[in-house]
This record gives C-alpha cells, sequence and structure tokens, in this order.
C-alpha cells in the first residue's frame, strides 16, 4: 500500500511542487484547492504517470465543506500519512493603520483558521494509528514582522506558535511536526498579495534569484524521508542574499 499525503493548496506553487516531488517519491495523493479546473489538470497528469489522486475542490475558509470533502473520502484514503497544510496567502503590503480589514479577513481565515480546520480533520486518526506527520509552511515572515507585513506577518507567527502547540499536543505519539519557513519563493504569492498587479510582483524578485516551489518541496519530502526518530521540528528556507524578511541583497540592474 502507497503512503498517502494530503497537500492543500495544490494548484500553484509549493504545493503543486510538493505534490510532484511526493508522486515522484511514491505517494498516492488527495489534493486540495478552489481551482476545480487546475485540479483536474494536475490530477490528470498524476494519474498519467500511475499515481492514485483524490482531488478535493473547496475552500479551506470554509470548514463545513471541508469536513464534507474529508467525509467524501474512502476510509482507506483517511489514512493519511503526511498533511501538508500549505493553502495560504498574502493580500497587501500596506501600512498596518491603512490597510484593508477584508484583506485581513481573509488571511486569518485562511492561514491560521483554514490550518487549524484541516489539522482538526486529519490529525486525530494520525494519533489513533500512532504515526504521520504533518508539516505547516510557515514563513521567515513569522520570525519577525517587516515593514508593511502586518497581518500577513502575525498569521505565519500564529501557525509557528499553532505548529510548536500541536508537536506539544502529539509529544506522546509517534505523529511529527515540522514548521517549514520559506523566504522568497516565486510563484503566484505575490501576483495574488498584488491584487493582479503582476509588473509589481515581479519586482520582488528582481536582482536575486529566488527560492522555486520545487526547493522547498525537496525540504518537505526530506523532512517527511527522514528516520522515524527525527522529527525535522522547524526549517527556515532563505534565498542566497536574503538574511531574514527585511535584508535582502540585490544586484542593481
Ligand atoms: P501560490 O499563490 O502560488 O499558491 C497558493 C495555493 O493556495 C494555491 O494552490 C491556491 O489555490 C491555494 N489557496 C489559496 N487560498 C485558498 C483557500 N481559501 N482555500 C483553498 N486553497 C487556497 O502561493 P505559494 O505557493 O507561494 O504559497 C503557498 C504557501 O506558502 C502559503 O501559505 C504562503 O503563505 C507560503 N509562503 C510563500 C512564500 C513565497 O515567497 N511564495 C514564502 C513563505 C511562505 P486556489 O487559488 O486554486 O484555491
Ligand atoms: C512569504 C515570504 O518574505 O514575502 O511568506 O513574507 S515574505
Amino acid at each position: 500500500m502507497k503512503k498517502i499525503a494530503l497537500i492543500t493548496g495544490a494548484t500553484s506553487g509549493i504545493g503543486e511542487a510538493c505534490a510532484r516531488r511526493f508522486a515522484e517519491g511514491g505517494y498516492n495523493l488527495i489534493l486540495t484547492a478552489r481551482s476545480a479546473d487546475k485540479l483536474e489538470m494536475i490530477r490528470a497528469q498524476m494519474e498519467a504517470n500511475r499515481v492514485e489522486v483524490k482531488a478535493l475542490t473547496f475552500d479551506v475558509r470554509d470548514a463545513e465543506a471541508a469536513q464534507q470533502a474529508w467525509e467524501s473520502l474512502p476510509e482507506t484514503w483517511k489514512q493519511v500519512d503526511v498533511l501538508i497544510n500549505n493553502a495560504g496567502l498574502a493580500l497587501g503590503l500596506d501600512k498596518e493603520y491603512e490597510g484593508d480589514p477584508e484583506d485581513w479577513n481573509t488571511m486569518i481565515d485562511t492561514n491560521i483558521k483554514g490550518l487549524l480546520t484541516m489539522t482538526r480533520l486529519v490529525v486525530p486518526g494520525m494519533v489513533k494509528r500512532n504515526e504521520g506527520h504533518v508539516i505547516n509552511i510557515g514563513s521567515v515572515a513569522g520570525d519577525a514582522a517587516y515593514a508593511c507585513g502586518n497581518v500577513y506577518c502575525a498569521t505565519k507567527a500564529a501557525v509557528k506558535a499553532i505548529t510548536d502547540g500541536l508537536r506539544i499536543d502529539v509529544a506522546d505519539t509517534a505523529v511529527r511536526v515540522t514548521n517549514l519557513k520559506p523566504g522568497l519563493v516565486e510563484t503566484n504569492f505575490s501576483n495574488v498579495r498584488f491584487h493582479g498587479d503582476n509588473a509589481r510582483a515581479e519586482k520582488v524578485y528582481q536582482g536575486i534569484k529566488p527560492l522555486t516551489g520545487a526547493d522547498i518541496a525537496d525540504v518537505a519530502y526530506y523532512a517527511a524521508s527522514a528516520p522515524k526518530h527525527v522529527q525535522i521540528a522547524e526549517v527556515l528556507i532563505l534565498a542566497t542574499h536574503q538574511a531574514n524578511g527585511s535584508i535582502i541583497h540585490r544586484e542593481q540592474v
């Protein structure tokens, strides 16, 4: 029986790269996101390569929809070996006193509450089976706030606290818990952050070679593949020439 990885936000960037890396490593996949078309495309590509995939289309902010999707899975598919809580986003880069409260709510509901919803659905089975691995995608933004990052940084600081809390609460089991904290990764992230202003998004990655989704997926896969007695608790992955969330050395163009 192949292992099963459940990856949220699997239609783009880090989540899609994790899907490809774990498929390569012999896992079957449960992939989730809101875009049914993209999910279907990825499912078809994977199945052509003999990877079994369950594609679940729902918004992680909708706890009821998440529960229904989870309950639609056959019992054998609920025995998830690796949960990758990746779905998330930044919206806006504004001074805290000028930010859009609607953007704040979306980030809090997705990055914090969505992650908790999935954890609540999947982890009880892991505890019961006394095995499993939760990999949360945090961020360098959760280590220290940067200018105009306010609520996004706060959601990723929450991911750190939530991940640490879970690790404590499952310490009497063989379940492992990891917080991956990427720095600059070139994905759709900045296009989303700037509400589709692609020119502004491109500037984020100018003058520095950013990380790719595949770089982060490699680390996630390593953590999941480490010997059972090894728990990779936390990893900060930065681009070379990036020192933290604020200090980035860029070549002049
Ligand atoms: P992308 O925008 O490329 O991918 C985000 C994924 O999340 C998409 O598959 C999207 O799918 C999904 N998603 C977003 N909102 C929801 C929702 N409400 N319900 C379900 N799925 C959702 O960005 P990244 O790959 O860069 O981001 C992935 C994670 O990595 C995020 O948590 C982000 O905060 C984190 N991160 C990113 C960094 C970067 O520099 N790129 C650095 C550090 C952390 P769909 O739209 O189909 O729902
Ligand atoms: C995404 C990376 O530095 O834009 O979490 O916050 S950063």
